[in-house]
């Protein structure tokens, strides 16, 4: 019995750990993410296309990965050419996955964030981004379902 209960105390406490740590990571808090920081669209940015689609039950962002030399800044230009909302979330994996379990428990989540943004059908958006650390980083549309359906892809940065 009381093994139980020092169990699901630990696990309270490693959530609380991780939510801690994910707000430290949040660009939007003014801090640099570990996948970069807000670029800063007076400085010159590599544009890279990106587009969001949905055919016969699978949903993807085309291209699918996407490289990166490190301090480089990129402005995304996304194009939602659809029937549905969708949106691009730039994050770590850690990051994506926790939050695409937030968004089941609360679908119409908005973003606001730097880092992310949501399209309704055959709308246009940007996102600049500065990617000041190497490492390989996911990015998803978190809208419930798309993420299994296949809207994911990843980011390197060298
Ligand atoms: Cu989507």
């Amino acid at each position: 019995m009381s093994g139980i209960l020092k169990a699901n105390s630990l696990v309270v406490i490693t959530a609380m750990a991780l939510s801690a740590g994910a707000a430290l990571a949040d660009p939007g808090h003014g801090g640099e993410a570990a996948y970069g920081k807000p670029g800063d669209p007076k400085k010159p940015a590599r544009p890279v296309q990106v587009v969001m689609s949905e055919k016969d039950g699978k949903m993807s962002f085309i291209p699918d990965r996407i490289e990166i030399r490190r301090g480089e800044q990129i402005r995304f230009q996304l194009r939602n050419n659809g029937e549905l909302d969708h949106e691009l979330v730039l994050a770590t994996l850690e990051e994506n996955l926790k939050h695409a379990v937030a968004m089941q428990k609360n679908p119409d989540m908005e973003h606001d964030d730097p880092n992310a943004k949501r399209l309704a059908p055959k709308k246009a958006g940007e996102i600049v981004w500065a990617f000041t650390k190497p490492g390989e980083f996911d990015f998803s549309c978190l809208i419930p379902g798309h993420r299994e359906a296949g809207m994911t892809g990843k980011i390197i940065v060298k």
